[in-house]
């Protein structure tokens, strides 16, 4: 394991992932990161129960708040544990332990205080409508924002932890992500973007959330925080 002697946290928001939780937390546990937070998000299947039973920090909110909420439960939850770092990571097992490095170097050598991790930036197949979605959003932010990323919506991301103090998620679902790349330029927070490859299997098809219909909820919710900021 790199950087054993930092204190580095995971925070793994999980909806519904009863069934790949438990792999995801088991295989972070075997490479020796011990500082695991999972945030269930009111799940409706086992995904409490598979994160309590493997002795980690499981928290829960009683009802469905969103993925952009948990972030925030969980990187107040590694701030107040005295983290040095915070990985976010996926609980559906798309994001992969063998990227960790890559994405943790430059942030524990203070190259910059955020890594964001691109599914652009490899040679991955990204299955087509998750590539208009994710391509859509990426040109919204260069539009209206001016960010120049390659990808728009990776919850793989490495932050110290005075990036995480400056951070502020008040979005409660999806939409964070878009926030999180905002608040890094508003505040001038020094970021890379790193390639990770994303794992696209059969299980995290069948459930992801990339229908057109939230992608437009989505711009729309940019567009609004736009205008009335
Ligand atoms: N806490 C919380 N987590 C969620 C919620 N919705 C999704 N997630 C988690 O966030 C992660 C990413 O969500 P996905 O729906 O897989 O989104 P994605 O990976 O960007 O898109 P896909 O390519 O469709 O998989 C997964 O680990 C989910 O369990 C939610 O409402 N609350
Ligand atoms: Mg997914």
């Amino acid at each position: 394991m790199k950087y054993s002697n930092k204190k580095i946290f995971f925070v793994i928001p999980a909806y519904n992932e009863g069934k790949s939780i438990g792999r995801v937390v088991d295989e972070l546990k075997k490479a020796g990161y011990k500082n695991i937070i999972v945030i269930d998000d009111g799940s409706k299947d086992n995904t409490y129960a598979e994160a309590k039973k493997r002795k980690i920090i499981a928290l829960r909110h009683i009802i469905n708040r969103g993925q952009g909420a948990s972030l925030r439960t969980g990187i107040d939850c590694a701030l107040k544990n005295g983290a040095e770092f915070i990985v976010t990571f996926d609980s559906d097992g798309q994001h992969r332990i063998e990227d960790l490095e890559a994405m943790l170097s430059p942030v524990v050598k203070k190259e910059v205080d955020v890594t964001l991790g691109s599914r652009f930036l490899k040679k991955t197949d990204v299955p087509l409508g998750r590539r208009i979605l994710l391509k859509g959003s990426v040109f919204v932010q260069r539009f209206f924002y001016g960010i120049k990323l390659t990808d728009a919506h990776n919850g793989f991301r490495v932050l110290s932890r005075k990036a995480a103090g400056q951070i502020q998620i008040d979005s409660d679902r999806m939409e964070h992500a878009s926030e999180i790349v905002e608040e890094i330029m508003k505040k001038k927070i020094k970021y890379k973007e790193v390639p990770i490859e994303i794992r696209y299997t059969g299980y995290s098809m069948k459930k992801g959330h990339g229908s057109l219909k939230g992608a437009l909820k989505i711009f729309f919710k940019m567009i609004m925080r736009k205008i009335s900021h």
